[in-house]
């Protein structure tokens, strides 16, 4: 956009304000001057969004269309200002009107439209895509309820609605005439036309509009503003007279009322597969629709468009794309098919097999009966294929349909030219072992595609103290390009700078006390170590572990109160799925950890525990920039990637880790000295799990720590917790420890007294911090979706390229 000043910017402002409410816009509550400067910024990118759409069509620019169930993007008021280039005037001018931006901004709703990581990397690709200058759109489910509010009560986690769109969303466009039909339901039967063509002639099924809701993806100062496309289920037009009990027109509204609470875990209800086909359906109809307007040959589908999808929840757009090429469009079979597998691909992100998700075969024939006939024909011709060059026994072990279910990850990948796992570990366990088999068929289609972060909104806009000392010792090129950021390390031994840096520190670490102080009036010491893990509570990424941890510091303190180890600050923020008691009874006991130690006299402010509410993107902003920790302690192989883990260590913070996920790769760059490792690595696990040698037993009665902390959680130590702490103790000694948890103690309690050591050396630990930001330009999400757009899509940026290198998949 053009420049706008800051004088221009008031006056607009207080326009915009006054016609919205009509009255004096210092009258305002931060909700109202949100909507208005929402309304305002509207102005600003209206035009390169038109533009941007207009000219992919004019210049027939191939596409991507990212497909995923969840898009976490978090407030985006700041991000747009960011990416528009008027943050600085915005600000500036707000404050002289007397307001605040930060309030302003918290006006504005958090979208939790997403579960966790997946959900997160869906956005950070939307930002990606846009600011790399690709034409490339999201496509998802406008939930009416985002992700359940988390509430503690009594140290349980009670979960409330969240009703993020009370207030509206300032951001969205309705596109009622972009509205299309998705059928459910009813009988299909294979007529015969006048011309002897065989097609589909449905009886009974239920038609669902879905509208379509567009919200920008504005990309970093280049002008383009793609789309980020959120449909919305409703009776269509004119048929509310086939809607007439209360029961039918609630099925409609269901649909995308709510969002799965479930994070790696399969959820396998009538009304998910409603919604898993709802926006695939959809998606594709509205692709179709475009690519019929550029009125070419079917043949070239593949060359203007991509379809990903974001793990198999939209996998039924393999199905549903043949749908439509055959029934619609009278393509042959082989056409179609050849089409189909050359547009779509697929990203596969966890190998957890609780998370695979398979649809009884009943359920999906009476909810989609075409569809499943389309599945049925595809893997019937794929046994048919297979078989003369494989033999039988692999062949059926790659089936889509096996005892009474449809598989959807072989339907992703048999559908597919290419399926990615999420880090080099992940992509090897896939080819190794998960996906060994389709490996053996499909060699070329397996590639790694290592995850990647926004360095924009992790750390431009929640750490603008690091931001201006970026600025300051190497330029601002970083924001483009972050692979810049290693210039830093020309400064490592500069102690001025060290000192600056843990200034920075200290600032965020002051701002996040402040937080707990209001919000849980706990007293937290900014000089303290700040050690955090945030995630999903999950048995896999061992929160169990890091209390554990907490636990025996705490016997030790209170055997030895003199101990000479500096204050740590333990920080949790984990969302259990509603339904996952184990992972609930984990957060009681971290909040009765807290209660017990955190007012403990004895331990003198040594331990503090923080177990904040309700963790989500917001909350990550303000926490990031704080740590000096970064607990990454997931049983190696489990952890597809993690992506805090890049977050943490761009904004300075050491990663404790075992060896799992994208943390290998984080190893790999800032190097051994200046991480810590520890535990079991993968090798090391599938050992013992192929000699079924491991046996937690033992090494609790012959440990004497371990034995002395996992008492404390059946002996009354910890107040509270009777049937938790006996539960959670029976699972690491009577159930044999499922995730190697007292395997890993030992080493875990070891790596964290160098930390201690460490931080006490200032230089030392500031130097490792520095070498950590320096590091952390590859796992930018800029440079991942370069390599989706380079290998996977066929795409190239379309504007003259902010970024003038991108480090090659190494
Ligand atoms: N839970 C992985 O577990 C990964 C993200 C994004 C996850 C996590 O390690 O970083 O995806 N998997 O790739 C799924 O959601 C299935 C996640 O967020």
């Amino acid at each position: 956009m053009e420049n706008i000043s800051i004088q221009q910017f008031k006056k607009e402002y207080v326009k915009k304000f006054e016609q919205l409410y009509a009255y004096r816009y210092d009258e305002g509550s931060s909700r109202e001057h949100f909507v208005a400067l929402g309304e305002l910024v509207r102005n600003y990118y209206m035009n390169n969004w038109k533009s941007t759409i207009d000219e992919y069509k004019e210049k027939e620019t191939k596409q991507v269309f990212y497909f995923s169930m969840e898009f976490l993007p978090g407030r985006m008021l700041k991000s747009n200002l960011l990416n528009l280039d008027i943050l600085p005037v915005v600000e500036e001018g707000l404050r002289e009107l007397g307001l605040d931006l930060d309030e302003v901004s918290m006006g504005e709703a958090d979208p939790a439209l997403g579960n966790g990581g997946l959900g997160r990397l869906a956005s950070c690709f939307m930002d990606s895509i846009a600011s790399t200058g690709l034409a490339g759109h999201g496509n998802g489910i406008r939930y009416q309820y985002g992700l359940f509010k988390q509430k503690f009560i009594d140290g349980y986690q009670v979960e409330l609605p969240e009703n993020w769109l009370r207030n509206g969303n300032v951001w969205e466009v309705r596109k009622e005439n972009k509205a299309v039909i998705v059928r459910f339901g009813g009988q299909v039967y294979m007529d015969t036309d006048e011309e002897g063509n065989l097609y589909p002639r449905y009886e009974n099924t239920k038609n669902i509009l879905a509208v379509p809701y567009d919200v920008p993806q504005i990309g970093y100062h280049n002008g383009i503003v793609n789309n980020l496309r959120l449909w919305s289920a409703e009776i269509p037009y004119g048929e509310e007279y086939l809607f007439r009990t209360e029961e039918e027109r609630d099925e409609v509204k269901q649909i995308t009322e709510v969002l799965y609470p479930d994070d790696s875990n399969y959820e396998g209800r009538l009304l998910r597969l409603r919604q898993e086909y709802f926006f695939s359906s959809a998606g594709v109809q509205s692709i179709i629709r475009y690519f019929k307007t550029l009125d070419e040959d079917w043949s070239l589908l593949p060359d203007k468009i991509a379809i990903h999808i974001n793990d198999t929840h939209p996998a039924l757009v393999v199905p549903e794309l043949m749908r439509i090429l055959i029934d619609e469009e009278e393509l042959t079979w082989d056409q179609a098919w050849e089409i189909t597998k050359k547009t779509i691909s697929y990203t596969n992100h966890t190998i957890l097999q609780e998370a695979m998700e398979r649809w009884p075969i009943d359920m999906l024939e009476h909810l989609l009966p075409r569809i499943y006939h389309i599945i049925a024909e595809i893997n019937r011709r794929h046994i048919e294929k297979k078989i003369p060059l494989y033999g039988e026994e692999l062949t059926y072990r790659t089936t889509i349909i096996e005892d009474g279910q449809v598989k959807m990850a072989n339907l992703a990948i048999i559908g597919s030219h290419s399926i990615n796992g999420v880090a080099k570990l992940h992509t090897n366990i896939l080819i190794n072992e998960t996906l060994h088999d389709f490996y053996l068929m499909y060699p070329n289609k397996f590639n790694n595609k290592t995850n990647g972060i926004t360095q924009r909104r992790w750390v431009q806009l929640s750490n603008p103290g690091l931001t201006s000392l970026l600025d300051d010792v190497i330029g601002t090129d970083w924001k483009s390009n972050p692979e810049e950021l290693i210039l830093l390390k020309a400064h490592v031994d500069n102690s001025e700078l060290l000192n600056r840096l843990e200034a920075v520190k200290l600032e965020n670490k002051k701002r996040f006390a402040k937080y707990v102080k209001d919000e849980m009036g706990i007293e937290i010491d900014p000089n303290a170590i700040f050690d955090v893990q945030i995630k999903r509570l999950h048995a896999y990424k061992r929160q169990l572990l890091n209390v554990l941890h907490i636990l025996d510091r705490y016997s030790q303190i209170k055997e030895n109160p003199d101990i000479d180890i500096p204050k740590r600050v333990f920080i949790f923020g984990a969302k259990a799925a509603p339904s996952y008691h184990y992972a609930k009874q984990i957060i009681k006991l971290i909040n009765a950890v807290a209660d017990l130690v955190n007012n403990d006299t004895d331990i003198k402010d040594l331990i503090k525990i923080v177990f904040v509410e309700n963790y989500g993107v917001s909350l990550a902003e303000l926490i990031i920039p704080a740590a000096d920790i970064s607990e990454q302690i997931s049983l190696a192989g489990k952890e597809a990637s993690g992506t805090s883990n890049m977050k943490l260590m761009a904004n300075g913070a050491l990663t404790m880790a075992t060896m799992d996920g994208a943390t290998i790769e984080i190893y790999d760059y800032v190097g051994k000295e200046n991480i810590y490792i520890f535990g079991l690595k993968n090798n090391d696990v599938k050992k013992y799990h192929q000699n079924q040698s491991y046996n937690s037993r033992n090494i609790y009665e012959g440990n004497a720590s371990i034995k002395r902390v996992l008492n404390m959680l059946v002996d009354g130590s910890i107040p509270g917790i009777y049937h938790e702490g006996q539960d959670i103790f029976n699972s690491l000694v009577k159930f044999n420890d499922e995730y190697f948890l007292l395997k890993d103690f030992d080493s875990y309690i070891q790596a964290h007294k160098q930390a201690d050591k460490d931080y006490q050396d200032r230089e030392k630990w500031n130097r490792m911090a520095l070498l950590n930001v320096a590091n952390s330009g590859p796992f930018s999400s800029d440079y991942t979706i370069l390599r989706y757009a380079d290998e996977i899509w066929k795409i190239e940026p379309q504007v003259e390229n902010l970024i003038s290198s991108y480090t090659p998949v190494k």
